[in-house]
């Protein structure tokens, strides 16, 4: 029984004065560097996309941020654009301790599609390797911290009881973006799928 702390885009462009802010997404970064000790193994997420990604409104003529369209896979909010591989607003926090993470996993870099889950892309579908290099080291239990709750965090948390994994968030280490009651929402599904929320 290993655990894993798995913290979830603490990158610059998700905190203040970033392209897609989470309202005091800079104030977790010392209990999350101070729980880093307690875990067998750190993972670290990050949200990487190219330039033309399909989820920035910039990207769609006419279209909004926060608008919510239709694509191939299912329905997408448009955001602002945001981490682009690259460039300064995707690295982290310049706080966050990355000396203890022994993977740091890339997702949203296809154009096409969207990745808020650290285990599958926005279909669902298409798997982005986590949950196998976590079996593969045996680490069975994982708590997630990091940005944003209620999405990012709650995709990951609710895939990895899916995919078997014994799933903790700790909401204090967490911010929400909170766009249209969606907090309540992503709380309410974490619990249905039997994430312990501590
Ligand atoms: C995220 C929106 C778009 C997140 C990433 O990390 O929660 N949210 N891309
Ligand atoms: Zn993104």
């Amino acid at each position: 029984m290993s655990h894993v702390l798995i913290v979830v885009d603490l990158q610059q462009d998700f905190c203040p004065g970033g392209a897609l802010a989470v309202p005091g997404g800079d104030e977790i970064v010392s209990s999350i560097n101070g729980m880093m000790h307690l875990y067998e193994s750190v993972v670290l997420t990050q949200d990487w996309h190219p330039l033309d990604h399909s989820s920035f409104a910039e990207n769609h003529l006419g279209a909004e941020p926060y608008q919510v369209v239709p694509m191939p896979y299912g329905s997408q909010i448009l955001w602002p654009c945001h981490c682009i591989a690259g460039t300064q607003g995707a690295e982290f926090h310049p706080d966050l301790d990355q000396s203890r993470a022994d993977l740091i996993l890339r997702k949203g870099f296809r154009r096409e599609i969207d990745s808020y889950s650290a285990f599958f892309e926005n279909d669902h579908r298409t798997p982005t390797g986590l949950a196998s290099y976590l079996r593969e080291r045996g680490l069975t239990h994982l708590s997630f911290a990091g940005l944003a709750e209620d999405f990012c965090v709650t995709w990951s948390a609710i895939d990895a009881t899916r995919l078997g994994f014994k799933v903790r968030v700790i909401s204090d280490a967490c911010r929400a973006i909170d766009v249209n009651g969606s907090l309540a929402a992503a709380r309410d599904g974490m619990r249905r799928a039997g994430v312990d929320l501590a």
